[in-house]
C-alpha cells in the first residue's frame, strides 16, 4: 500500500447506493462524517435499480415498505397502488435522494474491486475496478441480498445469436416481446413475474421449469383517495405494528394451530387468506404452518386443489404443482393470473427436469427432448443470494484474511453486522441478519439506527476500532443455526439455504437467513447498546 497521502481519505465510506447504503449516507452525515458512497449503477436504487424487467413490482404493501425516518417524507409521497411496480419504486427511491441532496456524496459508475483492511493506519482501501482508491477508517456495505446475478452453467450461453437478458440486469431500453419466439428460464419470484407480462405479448412463450414453486396471489389494486388519507393517519401505527411482526410486515402468524381449530373453520381461513392482498397466506397463516409438517401437508394440500381449478389442463395442473417442497418453504411468489398464462394458446410449459437443458445453440435452447428456435431468452435464475455480493469483492480483514473464506463453511456474524477480525467492517443486511427475511427497509432502518448509534458511541469516548469477539461470534452463529432448526426451510433447497446449482461449492446448505424475527433482533440490538456494546471490543 504504496503512497496512500495521494488517496483521498473519508471518516467512512459506503458501498452500495440502494435503500440502506442511501438511508447509512443520511444518518452518517447527521453525525458530521465525511461520507463518500461507491454505486456501480448510473442511479441510486439499487435492487429496483436493477431489476428493470417486465412485471417487477412489490410483493410488500407498498404504503409499509418506505422509509419511516422522515414523517416529512411519509405525509409527501403518495403510492399509486398497494404493490407499486418498479418503475415507480425507482421514482420514490430518486425523490428521496433528491429530497436530501444525496447524489453530491455517490460517486456513480463505481464497482468495487476489492477492500482491504490496512490494520496499522486503522483504515480500509477501497479499489474500484476502474483502479481508484479512497481510504476510510470505517467501512460499511450496503451491497444487498439479492445483487449478485447468477447466470445458469449451460453451455453455449454466448453462442446464441438472438437477444438475451437476465432479469437482476436488465437494459434499460425497453425490449419488445410482440409477436417473438420467447424462453424464460426459471420459475421463482422474478420468473413469475416476468412470465405474466411476457405471455401478454408474445408470440410464443416457453417457460422452462425445473422446480415448480407456490405461488400465491397478490391481488393488487390502485390506492383511492380515502384510503390514502386513512393509511396517511395510520402510518405511525402500522410502521409500529411491522416492527412488532416476525418479518416486518402488516401480516403475522395466527396464534392458533392449524387442528386446533374444526376443518371448515380452518377451510374458511385459508380461503379469506387466499383471496387477500399480500404475503397472508405465507406469513399470517396459522401459527405451525412453517414448521410443523403435518400442518404444512394440509395447507400445501389446500393451494395445490386452487392450482387444479386454476390450470384448465389437468397433467399441466399436476406439473405445477411442487411435489418436493411444502407451501412456504421457499419464498412465495406472489402473481397475479400467473396460473391462467397456461390456458393461453401461445404459452408452452417445458418441464426442465423430464427433459433437461442440454445447451445454448445459437438458434435457442435444446433440451433432451427436442430443440426450441427462440428470437429471446430471458435468464430468470436468480442470484448468489446474500453472501454472493461480498464474495464478487475481494474483502480482506486486518491480518489479509478473505471474507470469503472465512466464510466458506457458512457465514460468522455478530447481529450479521460485524464478522471477527474485518474491524470496522459494518454488513448491513449482512447473512445472519434479520433483514434478510423481512420487510426489507423496516429491517434496513434497525440496521443503521444501530450502526449509527455505534459510531456516534465510537466517537464520543474516542475509540477508532469494533469488532466482534470471538465468544460473541460464536454464540450468535449458534443462536442463529439453532433457532432455525424449528423452520421446515431448512429442509428445502433454495438461496435461504445459501444453496445454487450454478455455483461450485454451494450445493451443500448453509443457512444464510435469521429466523428469530424482527421483535427478537431489536431486542438484542437494543442489549447489546444498553451494555456498552457488549460482546464488540473498542479501542
Ligand atoms: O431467483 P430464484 P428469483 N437450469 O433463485 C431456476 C426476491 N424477489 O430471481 O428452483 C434451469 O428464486 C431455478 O430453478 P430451481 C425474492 O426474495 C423479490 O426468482 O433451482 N433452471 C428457479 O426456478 C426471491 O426469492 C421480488 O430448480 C434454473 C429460478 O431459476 C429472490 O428475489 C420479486 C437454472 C431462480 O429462482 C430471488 O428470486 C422478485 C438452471 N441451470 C424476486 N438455474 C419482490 O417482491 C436456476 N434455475 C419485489
Amino acid at each position: 500500500m504504496a503512497d496512500t497521502a495521494q488517496i483521498p481519505h473519508y471518516d467512512a465510506i459506503i458501498i452500495g447506493a440502494g435503500i440502506s447504503g442511501m438511508f447509512q449516507l443520511i444518518r452518517l452525515r447527521e453525525l458530521g462524517m465525511k461520507v463518500r458512497v461507491f454505486e456501480a449503477g448510473t442511479g441510486v436504487g439499487g435492487t429496483w435499480y436493477w431489476n428493470r424487467y417486465p412485471g417487477a413490482r412489490f410483493d410488500s404493501e407498498s404504503w409499509s415498505y418506505g422509509y419511516s425516518f422522515s414523517p416529512e417524507l411519509l405525509q409527501e409521497w403518495d403510492w399509486s397502488e398497494h404493490f407499486a411496480a418498479q418503475p415507480e419504486t425507482l421514482r420514490y427511491l430518486n425523490f428521496v435522494a433528491d429530497k436530501f441532496d444525496l447524489r453530491r456524496d455517490i460517486q456513480f459508475q463505481s464497482r468495487v474491486k476489492s477492500l482491504i483492511r490496512d490494520e496499522p493506519a486503522n483504515d480500509w482501501e477501497v479499489t474500484l475496478e476502474s483502479g481508484e482508491q479512497a481510504r476510510a477508517p470505517i467501512l460499511i456495505t450496503a451491497v444487498g441480498p439479492l445483487s449478485a446475478p447468477q447466470m445458469p452453467n449451460i453451455p453455449g450461453i454466448k453462442d446464441f445469436k438472438g437477444e438475451s437478458y437476465h432479469t437482476g440486469v436488465w437494459p434499460h431500453h425497453a425490449v419488445d416481446f410482440a409477436g417473438k419466439r420467447v424462453a424464460v428460464i426459471g420459475t421463482g419470484a422474478t420468473g413469475v413475474q416476468v412470465i405474466q407480462e411476457v405471455a401478454k405479448t408474445a408470440g410464443q412463450l416457453y417457460v422452462f421449469q425445473r422446480t415448480p414453486n407456490w405461488c400465491a396471489p397478490l391481488k393488487n389494486s390502485a390506492i383511492d383517495a380515502p384510503t390514502q388519507t386513512r393509511l396517511k393517519a395510520d402510518m405511525p401505527a402500522i410502521l409500529k405494528q411491522c416492527l412488532e411482526h416476525f418479518s416486518g410486515f402488516i401480516h403475522d402468524s395466527d396464534p392458533r394451530g392449524t387442528f386446533e381449530v374444526s376443518a371448515d373453520e380452518r377451510e374458511a381461513f385459508w380461503e379469506k387468506l387466499y383471496d387477500e392482498p399480500g404475503f397472508g397466506i405465507w406469513l399470517g397463516n396459522f401459527r405451525d404452518s412453517l414448521a410443523d409438517e403435518k400442518a404444512n401437508d394440509a395447507l400445501s394440500a389446500f393451494v395445490a386443489g386452487k392450482i387444479r381449478q386454476r390450470v384448465k389442463d389437468p397433467v399441466l395442473a399436476e406439473k405445477l404443482i411442487p411435489i418436493d417442497h411444502g407451501f412456504g418453504t421457499r419464498r412465495v411468489p406472489m402473481e397475479t393470473r400467473y396460473y391462467e398464462v397456461y390456458n393461453q394458446p401461445n404459452v408452452q410449459l417445458i418441464d426442465a427436469r423430464d427433459a433437461p437443458i442440454e445447451c445454448i445453440t445459437a438458434a435457442g435452447i435444446k433440451t433432451s427432448g427436442g430443440e426450441f428456435p427462440l428470437d429471446i431468452i430471458v435468464y430468470a435464475t436468480g442470484f448468489d443470494a446474500v453472501t454472493g455480493a461480498l464474495d464478487r469483492i475481494e474483502v480482506r480483514g486486518d491480518h489479509g484474511q478473505l471474507l470469503k473464506q472465512q466464510w466458506a463453511n457458512g457465514p460468522k456474524t455478530f447481529l450479521g453486522l460485524q464478522a471477527e477480525g474485518f474491524t470496522n467492517l459494518f454488513t448491513l443486511v449482512g447473512p445472519h441478519n434479520a433483514a434478510t427475511f423481512c420487510n426489507i427497509p423496516r429491517c434496513i432502518e434497525v440496521n443503521v439506527e444501530f450502526v449509527t448509534a455505534l459510531i456516534k458511541h465510537m466517537r464520543e469516548r474516542g475509540y477508532t476500532r469494533c469488532g466482534p469477539s470471538e465468544e460473541a461470534v460464536e454464540a450468535w452463529t449458534q443462536h442463529v443455526l439453532e433457532g432455525s432448526k424449528k423452520l421446515l426451510l431448512t429442509k428445502v433447497r433454495s438461496w435461504f439455504m445459501g444453496m445454487n446449482t450454478n455455483i461450485e461449492g454451494k450445493q451443500v446448505p448453509k443457512f444464510l437467513l435469521y429466523a428469530g424475527g424482527l421483535p427478537q433482533y431489536r431486542a438484542r440490538c437494543a442489549e447489546v447498546a444498553q451494555h456498552d456494546y457488549e460482546g464488540m471490543l473498542m479501542s
